[in-house]
């Protein structure tokens, strides 16, 4: 099929597309359309990880492209901030009006006082990647550290191995152990399951690490609870074993890695017998699965972004990307650290952003402490306005309380452009109406896989809703800036950053545009025997070698060696407090908050609920569906309880992606997130939240409560 035919007598045009949210997975797809409108919506058959279905998430995509709840228009606040009182206006006034309100700005105060605000409502290079970029490196407005996610991690991998390079998938058929550690793919990259299931029936071992019993847990050999955030230790007290056992891989390491010997020194702080009492993982369990991981091979290890949202995150990944090391699994087909397949492809910097042709970046902000920048955490002058796009930080960033107290402010000007009135949209001055990845055009690389995929628009954009890149043409117009790179098509922005990457990677080989769009899905080009990462035993570090040291970190000021500390969070904890560790990553049937407002998958996804385990319930008085109120030092919010097994004593869970202004309570669980910065790269720690929970009413209605812990693993075929 080519990206774009017409075939059969209803004249049915099926484009192929990307899958734009935030998943490993980037499925590949196929929207038909009829008299321009999109009548189906479905999986590529012949993607190599795609295989011919999409997660229970995006099949009813169609539903998020036309719900009535779509933005068609721009909007002006009439009302007070956050009241709701809209006047519909053109874009022709509102790209007006942000033009004057920006430039009153830039001459009161400079351009630093002007602050975009984006993330992952698309990961496309030129709708995210571009748009993050041009325009406020023009203007010299204030940059955004983008650290919510992953940069802990990625920091950490990057230190260690040098860079973010991963197995294929498919490679998972032939390890005979495989790690997953803090990562629930059932639910954040369903394509995994089905490949780790056939790795089984291989003869695979697959051990889950993970405090709460996930789907993906449910699925495993063998599932292992360790307290929140000791995953360090867990670690440390693993290679303490392969090393005192003589299980380690000394002549790999002697020729590989820096520091190894220095590494052992701090793990023989780690016995089994501590490691069990930070843990709560048995000395027994330490003990076997270190004895496992050293003689079963090829052995991988599977990470992913939720494990290291804590105060000791960036240690955490550290240590879990320097263990395929002591074993001597890098570079082994099976084997090895699969946490992200980003490097690969790295945009070109200077055709994304042409950086060099414009002012320095003035200062840059911590997007995690967005609610304190915007109450005056910030140095030089306060922000004044804040753009918001592919983002919604009053639902989705930690400490929402004090981001809302920002956007309150009179003297701030917000502008939001979204696909829906959201949670943040709500406290904006001007809404602008966007494009569905339906409408716009983008080129996709994964952070699962190996692939390339182009995106062909399908349809004409709705009501008036426009591209990011669109917007940032018409207010670069409106600013006066006549840059020929902030004039070009969507297709001559994307040329420019492909051949521009292409020049010094090789993976692109013979990728051109035109190829994507004939092609839609484009594999990487990796040269015969250079498939499997770092077979070759070179490692982009500074050493060349796998830096189970890492001088960088020791420049930074940080513990070269991997090493565990608790969270500040946790670390005056006595031993009789009865808060719980609250846990809030991925709900099953949103990405974030993205389709958090989707009828269909709200009814699916239950109402918003907290699992607790029965006997932290009974202490508390608690039964399953009673309305309870979860409170931090820094908010509260009031959740349905769940109780179950699926939680140990001591941690609850609650899923994040909830809209606040769909709840009773106008919250979520981001009022109790902690802002706090983790050990590295001003990584978030959502999952650093200490909260008191208690019930606030009986309620006989356990219906929707109960459905989310019997949600079938949703993303196998046929199901
Ligand atoms: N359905 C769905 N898919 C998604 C998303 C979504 O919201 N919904 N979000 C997307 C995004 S933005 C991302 S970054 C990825 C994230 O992908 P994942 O990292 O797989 O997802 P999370 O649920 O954030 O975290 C994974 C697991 O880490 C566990 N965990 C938390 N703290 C600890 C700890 O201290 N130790 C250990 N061992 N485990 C811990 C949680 O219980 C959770 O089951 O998923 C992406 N895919
Ligand atoms: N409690 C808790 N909170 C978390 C996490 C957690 O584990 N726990 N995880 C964090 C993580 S990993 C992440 S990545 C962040 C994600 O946080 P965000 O990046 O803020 O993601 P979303 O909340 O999904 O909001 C994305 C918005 O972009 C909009 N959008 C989609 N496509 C487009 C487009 O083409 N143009 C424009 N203009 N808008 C578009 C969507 O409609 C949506 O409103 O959330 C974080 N929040
Ligand atoms: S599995 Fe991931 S990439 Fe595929 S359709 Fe679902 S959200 Fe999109
Ligand atoms: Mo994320």
């Amino acid at each position: 099929m080519a990206t774009a035919d017409t075939t059969g007598p209803e004249n049915i045009v099926r484009v192929r597309g990307a899958c734009p949210h935030d998943c490993p997975d980037c499925c590949a797809t196929v929207t038909e359309v009829r008299d321009g409108r999109a009548v189906a919506f479905y999986a590529d058959h012949d993607h190599p990880v795609t295989q011919g279905w999409l997660c229970a998430k995006v099949r009813p995509y169609l539903d998020r492209v036309y719900s009535p709840d779509r933005l068609e228009y721009p909007l002006r606040r009439v009302g007070p901030k956050g009241a709701g009182q809209w006047q519909r206006i053109s874009w022709d006034e509102a790209i007006g009006e942000i033009a004057v309100q920006w430039q009153r700005i830039i001459a009161e105060h400079g351009a630093a006082a002007i602050l975009p605000y984006s993330y992952s409502g698309t990961l496309g290079m030129l709708q995210l990647g571009v748009c993050n970029a041009r325009l406020w490196n023009r203007m010299g407005a204030s940059g955004l550290e983008r650290s919510i996610c992953g940069a802990a991690a990625e920091a950490a991998v990057r230190a260690t191995l040098g860079a973010r390079w991963s197995p294929d998938p498919a490679d998972l058929l032939a390890s005979k152990l495989i790690v997953i550690w803090g990562h629930n793919p059932a639910s954040t990259g369903p394509h995994l399951m089905p490949l780790l299931r056939d790795a089984q029936r291989n003869g695979a071992y697959v051990v889950v690490i993970d405090p709460r019993r996930t789907l993906t847990a449910r699925s495993a050999d063998e599932h292992i609870q360790p307290r929140p955030a000791t995953d360090t230790a867990l670690a440390l007290g693993l290679m303490h074993v392969l090393f005192r056992d003589g299980l380690h891989d000394e002549t790999w390491l002697a020729a590989h890695t820096t520091g190894w010997e220095d590494l052992r020194q701090r793990a023989e702080q780690y016995p089994p017998e501590r490691v069990a009492a930070i843990t709560g993982v048995p000395v027994a369990v330490i003990e076997s699965l270190a004895r496992r991981y050293g003689t079963t091979k090829p052995a991988l290890l599977k990470f992913a972004d939720g494990v290291q949202r804590h105060g000791n995150g960036g240690q955490t990944a550290r240590a879990l990307a320097c263990l395929p090391a002591i074993v001597g699994q890098i570079g082994v087909r099976g084997g090895g650290l699969a946490y992200s397949t980003s490097d690969y492809v790295r945009w070109d910097l200077e055709a994304l952003g042409h950086a060099s042709e414009c002012p320095p970046t003035p200062r840059i902000v911590n997007m995690n402490r967005i609610g304190a920048a915007l109450t005056g955490e910030v140095s030089g002058p306060p922000i004044q306005s804040l753009y918001v796009f592919c983002a919604n930080p009053v639902t989705s960033s930690p400490n929402a309380s004090l981001t809302v107290r920002g956007l309150l402010r009179d003297d701030l000007f917000t502008v939001v452009h979204d696909l829906f009135l959201t949670d943040t949209a709500r406290y904006a001055d001007i809404v602008l109406p966007a494009t569905s990845q339906l409408e716009q055009t983008d080129l996709h690389k994964a952070y699962g896989h190996r692939n390339l995929q182009y995106n062909t628009a399908a349809i004409a954009p709705l009501g008036e809703a426009k591209s990011n890149w669109e917007v940032m043409r018409l207010l670069a117009s409106a600013l006066g800036y006549d840059e020929p790179w902030l004039r070009q098509s969507a297709e001559e922005v994307i040329a420019e950053v492909l051949d521009a990457t292409r020049a010094t990677n090789p993976l692109l080989a013979g990728v051109t545009l035109e190829r994507l769009q004939r092609e839609g899905t484009v594999p990487l080009q990796f040269a015969p025997g250079q498939e499997v990462p770092f077979s070759d035993g070179r490692f982009p570090t500074p050493s060349g070698k796998v830096e189970l040291r890492s001088e960088a970190m020791a420049a930074a000021g940080l513990d070269p060696l991997p090493d565990y500390t608790p969270p500040a969070e946790f670390a005056d904890l006595r031993a009789d407090d009865e808060r719980l560790v609250l846990i809030s990553g991925a709900a099953h049937h949103y990405v974030s908050s993205s389709m958090g407002n989707q009828p269909g998958l709200r009814a699916k996804e239950g109402e918003p609920h907290i699992e607790i385990n029965p006997r932290d319930a009974a202490a508390r008085g608690i039964t399953h569906g009673d309305t309870v109120r979860v409170a931090s030092a820094r908010g509260a919010c009031q959740l349905r309880a769940v109780v179950t097994e699926s939680v140990p004593p001591g941690v609850a869970v609650a899923p994040k992606g909830q809209w606040g202004s769909l709840a009773p309570d106008g919250r979520n669980a981001n009022w109790t997130t902690s802002d706090a910065l983790a050990d590295l790269a001003g990584q978030s720690t959502f999952h650093s939240n200490l909260v008191d929970v208690r019930a606030v009413e009986n309620t006989s209605n356990t219906a929707n409560a109960t459905q989310q812990t019997e949600t079938p693993y949703a993303g196998v075929p046929g199901n």
